[in-house]
């Protein structure tokens, strides 16, 4: 069917080559024709795409990627043409229904990956952008003189940072990931020049203007309302800035800070971007409350080895032997790795149906994949999928026994349940209200996984009702989602440079280290050069997933929360509230994922919260508590940095 409708349309600029215009206005009829021939096309090719690209990333090899880059190369084309085609309804805009402007709307924006109109620059931008994602997940340090396994993943580097306490440890483990990145530089200076010239030919400035149009207002609307929200939150931040620093530095000593910066690879994350590992050395009551999730997944994780111990002696046992091989233990280690993901994801699914969602279907528990394997590289930075539309729902993790884990596990969930809630709406309409939407789902959820909560179901001990067990709550909790926001805010400062031409290739580095101190106070231990590509070191730059995103999800899921809260019939503080089992809250935000982005976004939130503005004062009122106390603490130090 639209194959037909491509064939009329370039008979039409064939005959209307010589300059008078034998074109029939078309109709209103025509565009929503176009419309629904578009989004059954969508559909159909939609698996296709999917498959190739699941495939790229979780078993990386020459042969997936070519595949994977081959049907993006086409899948890109395609839309190319689509949103060339729907131009010739720009004429009778006035006269088209709601749903047929907003499906062509959204057709300009469904991705972050504009391509080039010439063929041989789109090939090469696929290519590119499989290279580099390939690049990420395969990347590996390795020091003087290791190969192979003695090389060290992402993983195990961070794992050095998590632990703590050991500064060159550190060091080391944060420069060797950095380091990774260097190859990515010139294939990202390409590969963003291409994206760019693709955003040029859809008529906008540069890429970065075309991401910031996706929020049902204009771009430059949008840039003002970003900064805005960071404006109501920059004094949390500074207050916890502050605090952390003076901690790192009692600690460390004079190696805790770098000028009145904190150092980058002591904040236990490769990135700077969560703190939460660093609870254990700035606990503010310690041993007040027992709040380590972390330990009982390990425990978890314990007994399904023994379990797996002992099934593979049963089978050893009939063998005549006593005792298990080396790689039996590894094949055991293997399963208990793997039942004991699968029951962690588990306990995130009982949240979703207690709230009255659908279980999720079988095959989501046979086709994810919930560890690193063995025998392959992968790309480990967690996703959800999407394969076809109609229920074929994954997520991509390698699930370890950690609290961090866990709520990754509510969050890649969260995009899940969208998917499936929103999965009767035509193709065009299958997204978030926003993409900060998606990103928001999971991570509200994870707001009510308070300390009773995980009393009941056996991963913290009896919770204490005491002002210090609330503080303690409260640091742990901000470790995490304060110290987040001018990261989240900060990335996309650095691309919308790069791809306005603001940030030159010459000083890639240099800005990006220049961002990190403006927001974050966050500085590198060691000198930086333009050798380097520490952007690259990041997922979603080699992996060209816009981030600002993730900062307006950090402000959305507490006005989410307090939105549901207050739908379950809260009343008491909002860090107290869980809406475990409440099927009105389930309700209200069943009802808000149906929507998909059917209507502005503005109209979504209203329908939940009351108000059509993304509003930070709902994290404010949370962290209440936090920001007294640390204001006290904070109370004659020299608070803030110079960048
Ligand atoms: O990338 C993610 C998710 C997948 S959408 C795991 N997040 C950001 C990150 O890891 O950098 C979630 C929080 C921020
Ligand atoms: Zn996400």
């Amino acid at each position: 069917m639209l194959k037909r409708a491509l064939l009329a349309s370039a008979l039409l600029a064939a005959l209307t080559g010589c300059g008078t215009s034998l074109k029939p206005k078309p109709t209103s009829a025509d565009a929503d024709e176009f419309v629904s021939e578009l989004n059954a096309k969508i559909k159909k090719d939609y698996p296709e795409a999917a498959a190739a690209q699941w495939l790229s990333v979780t078993h990386i090899s020459d042969d997936t990627q070519l595949l994977a880059a081959k049907i993006n190369e086409r899948s890109l084309g395609d839309l190319k043409k689509a949103i060339e085609d729907s131009a010739r309804f720009d004429a009778i805009k006035p006269a088209l229904k709601p749903y047929t402007e907003r499906s062509i709307k959204l057709l300009k924006l469904s991705t972050s990956m504009p391509a080039p109109k010439d063929p041989a620059k789109l090939s090469r931008l696929t290519e590119l952008a499989t290279k580099l994602e390939g690049a990420y997940g395969a990347g590996k340090y390795c020091r003087d003189g290791e190969t192979g396994d003695q090389c060290r993943d992402l993983g195990q580097l961070s794992e050095v940072l998590a632990a703590g306490g050991d500064y060159d440890a550190q060091l080391d483990a944060w420069t060797g990931w950095h380091n990774v990145a260097r190859g990515m530089r010139a294939d990202y200076q390409e590969f963003s020049g291409l994206v760019n010239e693709g955003a040029k030919e859809l008529g906008y400035a540069d890429a970065g203007e075309m991401w910031r149009a996706g929020y049902d207002m204009s771009a430059a609307e949008f840039e003002v309302e970003a900064d805005r929200l960071w404006g109501q939150v920059k004094p949390l931040y500074e207050q916890l800035h502050c605090y952390v620093r003076k901690e790192l530095t009692d600690q460390y000593g004079d190696k805790g800070h770098v000028g009145t910066m904190i150092p980058a690879h002591l904040t236990g994350n490769m990135w700077a971007q969560q703190w939460g590992n660093l609870y254990s050395k700035v606990e503010p009551y310690p041993g007040v409350s027992s709040l380590d999730v972390s330990a009982a997944l390990q425990t978890q994780r314990d007994a399904e080895f023994a379990k797996a111990k002992e099934i593979a002696l049963a089978n050893a046992a009939k063998q005549q032997r006593k005792e298990l091989t080396p790689e039996e233990i590894v094949e055991a280690g293997h399963a208990a790795d793997l039942a004991n993901a699968k029951s962690m994801a588990h306990r995130a699914e009982d949240f979703y149906v207690s709230l009255g969602m659908q279980k999720l279907p079988e095959s989501f528990w046979s086709k994810a994949q919930f560890i690193q394997p063995r025998d392959r590289d992968v790309v480990c930075h967690a996703s959800a999928w999407d394969m076809n539309y109609q229920g074929d729902v994954r997520i991509k993790m390698c699930i370890t026994p950690t609290e961090e884990e866990l709520s990754t596990i509510y969050h890649e969930l969260g995009h899940v349940y969208y998917y499936l809630a929103y999965n009767k709406l035509p193709p065009l309409f299958q997204s978030g209200a926003h993409d900060g939407f998606h990103e928001a789902i999971g991570d509200t959820i994870v707001l009510s996984l308070t300390p009773k909560y995980l009393n009941s179901v056996g991963l913290v001990g009896t919770p204490v009702q005491s002002k210090e067990a609330v503080i303690n709550e409260q640091m742990k909790l901000a470790l995490d989602k304060i110290a987040f926001l001018p990261f989240g805010k900060l990335i996309d400062q650095w691309r919308w440079g790069v791809f306005s031409g603001r940030i030159t290739p010459e000083h890639y580095n240099q800005a990006w280290w220049d961002l990190k101190a403006t927001y974050q106070g966050v500085a590198p231990a060691v000198a930086r050069n333009e050798v380097d590509f520490d952007p690259g070191a990041k997922y979603h730059v080699p992996g060209n997933t816009p981030y600002t995103r993730y900062f307006l999800a950090h402000i959305l899921q507490f006005q989410f929360h307090r939105a549901l809260c207050q739908a379950a019939g809260h009343t008491g503080p909002l860090h107290e509230c869980s809406i475990y089992g409440n099927k009105e809250a389930g309700k209200r935000y069943f009802a808000m994922l149906e929507k998909g982005q059917s209507q502005p976004w503005q109209a979504t939130l209203k329908e939940l919260t009351g108000t059509e503005q993304m509003d930070a004062t709902a994290i404010i009122d949370y962290f209440a508590p936090l920001m007294g106390w640390l204001k006290e603490q904070n109370k004659g130090q020299s608070c803030g940095w110079e960048s």
